[in-house]
């Protein structure tokens, strides 16, 4: 007769077997954990150390970052804390007292300000495509302003009434349709027609609206711009564009601290979309429409991608986590599920343990968009199985500060 008890999940030597192996960080495809990008160069050719953000949530030093790796210089990379996350380490604030980030040495020389970086590095190494003060690229730097303007001023000002709201959205899609003019003029998919400096100047903050928008506006603004569409289709055919992409969960939660505030519209569809960002299914619309976040398509080894990073970080979730030790069975039911793609049921009280894990995954610092999602689903789908708790949530995620993300335990434990 079979029996009718819940399986047992897998040991952690079983699942160790079924995890994806460690990629390449210096040599292969753009990554958020390198330390050391070679190109095929040798480590004492190295002219340039980019000092980033450890969660890769910063939009400007996302800028710097994609220049080089679109450009293949080898660089080395030091990871700063912000101050939402946690002390900004004293190393860095020697070397620059305001702890702005990014920063970049070349050839033993500091530069900060993200343009002025972008311009040093053109006049070192020579520009991608046309250089930073071009007639051209100066232009689309100025629209890139307007736009960015028009987003905060629909996204951070709090308590907008009705008319003002359809003010800062009107105001907000003249400067989209404008992008979206400017890609359609050009020879390729892109802004100049073959990506060049000035598409590396829009991408981080149009990264950031497509999410922010979907979650506080209820607003897709690849549905509602093709162009931009099309745009952001071109770049996710780049590995380089992808290694750095981010996702509408992680964008929805680190952008708050950073723009002092981002403000909720409350209709209908903002609700059903920021409803759907932080509990799922995802993606986040139905099958028969086109994926918002992303036009690719889920690569093979997803779920054994993020049951890779989950093991390699293992004391320190159970350490961080607000059932500890005891969250030891319940996480294993989760990568059971992941993997095996079988229902495993945790053991009673551990949904919100296991929300707790689901809403701090961050894209791309822990894993790519799809392993995030596979991670993420297979929480939430045992959470689901709680016999007593299964409707519970974890506890919010703050939205003054990320100090729950402090990467400090991270590091100490197992660094990379
Ligand atoms: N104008 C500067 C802006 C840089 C900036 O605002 N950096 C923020 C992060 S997005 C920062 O480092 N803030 C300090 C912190 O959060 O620790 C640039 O283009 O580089």
């Amino acid at each position: 007769m079979e029996s009718c008890e819940p399986p047992d999940p897998l040991s952690w030597e079983a699942l160790a077997n079924l995890a994806a192996p460690e990629p390449d960080l210096v040599h292969g495809p753009t990554h958020a954990r390198a330390n050391l990008r070679l190109f095929g160069h040798a480590e004492e050719q190295v002219r340039v150390t980019l000092y980033r953000d450890h969660h890769a949530w910063c939009p400007y030093c996302q800028k710097v970052w994609l220049w080089l790796e679109e450009r293949r210089i080898p660089y080395r990379i030091r990871k700063v804390t912000m101050f939402c996350y946690g002390q900004k380490e004293r190393w860095f604030t020697q070397l620059v007292p305001s702890g702005m980030l990014p920063a970049l040495e070349l050839d033993g020389r500091l530069i900060t300000e993200s343009d002025r970086i972008l311009e040093a590095l053109e006049r070192a190494f020579g520009s991608l495509g046309p250089g930073m003060q071009e007639p051209r690229v100066w232009q689309l730097r100025q629209l890139e302003r307007l736009l960015f303007r028009a987003w905060c001023q629909w996204l951070c000002v709090p308590g907008l009434g009705e008319a003002a709201e359809r003010r800062a959205r009107e105001t907000f899609d003249r400067y989209a349709a404008a992008m979206g003019e400017a890609i359609e003029t050009g020879a390729g998919p892109f802004l100049l027609g073959e990506l060049s400096t000035a598409d590396l100047v829009f991408v981080p903050y149009v990264e950031r609206m497509n999410a922010s928008l979907a979650y506080d506006k209820g607003y897709l603004l690849r549905q509602s711009h093709p162009a931009i569409d099309r745009w952001f289709r071109a770049l996710e055919q780049r590995p380089t564009y992808l290694g750095t992409q981010s996702d509408f969960h992680t964008h929805a939660h680190d952008l708050p601290p950073q723009m002092g505030g981002c403000h909720a519209n409350g209709s209908a569809e903002q609700r059903h979309l920021s409803h759907r960002i932080d509990q799922g299914p995802w993606p986040i619309v139905d099958g028969n429409q086109p994926d918002p976040e992303t036009s690719q398509t889920e690569p093979q080894q997803a779920a054994a991608m993020a049951l890779a990073r989950v093991l390699k970080h293992r004391p320190a979730l159970l350490q961080r986590n607000p059932l500890a030790q005891d969250f030891d069975r319940p996480l294993r039911c989760a990568l059971t599920a992941l993997i095996s793609e079988r229902p495993c049921p945790p053991p009673a009280g551990s949904a919100p343990a296991l929300r707790y894990l689901r809403d701090r995954i961050c894209v791309p610092r822990d894993m790519p968009l799809h392993a995030a999602r596979r991670l993420r689903g297979a929480l939430e789908q045992t959470a689901c199985l709680d016999p007593t708790a299964a409707a519970l949530q974890g506890p919010e995620l703050p939205r003054q500060h990320r100090r729950d993300q402090d990467p400090l335990p991270f590091l100490s434990q197992q660094p990379g």
